[in-house]
């Protein structure tokens, strides 16, 4: 017992003497240290901190005109953007649709004001961009993985094995692979790395969304995509916050403005990991239902669903009151950590009728 004792009164006394040499031999380099690190924040300007660095592999830098790997995203661009791809005709009128998707495993995100999050992309932002179809249409990614690890791209969906992107392990830096099928079912989809430790590849941002529409079209709608993901900032297996579309609170910020009496027609994905389900309430209101849109018809007219990891569908309704409504999880403890957000109905209907005097001129 005290032969174990002096060890590490000794042990520690080296140490000890070890550090005070360290320091006499390379006092300049301990004291840089002090100094504190620049990140870039997302309005273009810098912090410098002391502070424990979340990843210090990547987030730390003395170069002020450290900008490059910083993600600018922003939610409200993202809510409606759809990306259909390059459009060709095959020799037998089939559509192609190309599509170049780069992966990128070492991007700053500032996900909340001074929160940095060492992000993995896909064309640079998380979620990766919606990549948008119609049934029986070739889909072909040019995909390039400029990051330092592996990765692929998995979509759901139909598609041949040697299109899963899952043993066809793309090599970083600028390793390439070509996916191409019809695209199908008719519904929205997920995609994602599908690269082991597949949830670490996920829930660092690897994943969008893949919307297969009816060749016959849907009914013209204010159309819209919300990824529900969380981020896990301190890499404990959980997460510490939740969000529509990856920025905390930011619909709650910033409202969705739409209009009474038009037709809302949200593309909803649930990527949340480590949790085992989310959830999505709306207020004043009720919406129609299609369970991964695949089918026209909805299943149920509600105002909550369940969704567990990649379980997703299309929500449609329209609101008949102007007014602010809140949207969040009904899973209160995602809501208070940022999956909550607004919708501010406007009504217009005046305006409108003003519209078709001046068209028909009366
Ligand atoms: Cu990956």
């Amino acid at each position: 017992m005290n032969k174990t004792r002096s060890k590490i009164i000794l042990t520690s006394l080296t140490v000890i003497i070890a550090i005070s040499a360290l320091y006499v031999t390379f006092p300049e380099t301990i004291n840089a240290q002090l100094e504190g690190n620049i990140f870039a924040t997302h309005s273009g300007g810098t912090i410098t901190t002391t502070g424990v660095v979340i990843d210090p592999v990547y987030t730390t830098t003395t170069d002020p005109e450290y900008t490059e790997a910083t993600v600018e995203f922003d939610p409200m661009e993202y809510l409606r953007e759809f990306n259909y791809g390059t459009v060709s005709t095959l020799p037998d009128g089939t559509t192609l649709r190309e599509f170049t998707i780069i992966a990128e495993d070492d991007q700053i995100m500032e996900v909340s004001p001074g929160i940095f999050f060492n992000v993995w992309t896909f064309n640079g932002t998380v979620p990766g961009p919606t990549i948008r179809a119609t049934e029986g249409d070739i889909v072909r990614i040019n995909f390039i993985n400029n990051g330092a690890k592996s990765h692929t791209m998995h979509f759901h969906g139909i598609h041949p094995a040697e299109m899963d992107g899952v043993f066809e392990i793309v090599g970083g830096g600028g390793g390439q692979f070509t996916y191409e099928f019809e695209a199908g079912p008719v519904g929205v989809h997920p995609y994602h790395c599908h690269v082991m430790p597949l949830e670490e590849h996920i829930v660092r941002g690897l994943y969008g969304v893949f919307i297969v529409d009816p060749k016959e079209g849907r009914p013209a709608a204010d159309e819209m995509v919300m990824v529900l993901n969380g981020l896990d900032m301190d890499f404990d297996g959980e997460n510490n916050f939740y969000a529509a579309n990856t920025i905390p609170f930011y619909y709650q910020n910033n409202p969705i403005q739409i209009n009474t009496d038009e037709l809302v027609r949200i593309y909803v994905v649930n990527m949340v990991e480590f949790d085992p389900i989310n959830n999505l309430h709306l207020h004043g209101n009720l919406y129609n239902y299609y369970p991964t849109g695949t089918s026209l018809v909805p299943s149920t007219f509600t105002d909550m669903i369940t969704l567990s990891q990649t379980e997703r569908g299309i929500m449609e309704f329209q609101y008949e009151f102007p007014g602010k409504y809140l949207f969040h999880a009904h899973k209160v403890e995602f809501s208070e950590k940022g999956w909550v957000g607004i919708f501010q109905v406007t009504d217009n209907s005046e305006d409108k009728k003003l519209a078709e005097k001046i068209d028909h001129g009366s």
